[in-house]
């Protein structure tokens, strides 16, 4: 894939970045930030889940997924709050579901506590799979040195 040249302050990553409709379909705790297998055997369980909680009437917390310099924010769509903040350089393994061209997952590394995030978008998953590539590949911004440099 082509990596975009570096931020030049136009970026469309810049700021609130790019936003877009999903639904949360789980959460789940994994032993490690990198195994094909491991993916895809938490997926299938969450989608079991998923299929479980449907057939009780449940639905899937709708979800705006933000997209930007600094990583992926998960915000509930009726609050707006924001639940998840993940930093670009700590998101692993992000995967596109052969099973459903509408869903992805990545891996979080927090302090070495991994937990893997499964994302059903309104529309298909490519382009968000894209622009999840371009914001975790870019190359270290001034405005990340600023962050790492206010940092205790
Ligand atoms: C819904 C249908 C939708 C699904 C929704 C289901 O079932 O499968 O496609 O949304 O999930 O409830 P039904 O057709 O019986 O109403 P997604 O395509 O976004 O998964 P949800 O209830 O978790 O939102």
């Amino acid at each position: 894939p082509v990596t975009k040249p570096p931020s030049d302050g136009t970026s469309r990553f810049q700021g609130d970045g790019v936003r877009y409709k999903a639904k949360l379909i789980g959460v789940d705790y994994v032993p490690a930030a990198q195994g094909d297998k491991m993916c895809l055997d938490s997926m299938m369980k969450l989608k079991g889940q998923e299929v479980a909680g449907r057939n009780q009437g449940r639905h899937k917390q709708r979800v705006w997924l933000k997209v930007s310099i600094t990583g992926v924010k998960i915000l509930d769509e009726r609050t707006g709050v924001v639940e998840y903040d993940h930093e670009r350089g700590k998101i692993n393994s992000l995967t596109k579901d052969e099973s459903d061209p509408r869903a992805l997952s990545y891996i979080y590394d927090h302090e070495g506590a991994y937990t893997l995030f499964y994302i059903k978008m309104a529309n298909l998953a490519d382009p968000v799979l894209d622009d999840i590539k371009e914001v975790c590949q870019s190359p270290v911004t001034q405005e990340d040195q600023v962050i790492k440099l206010n940092k205790p």
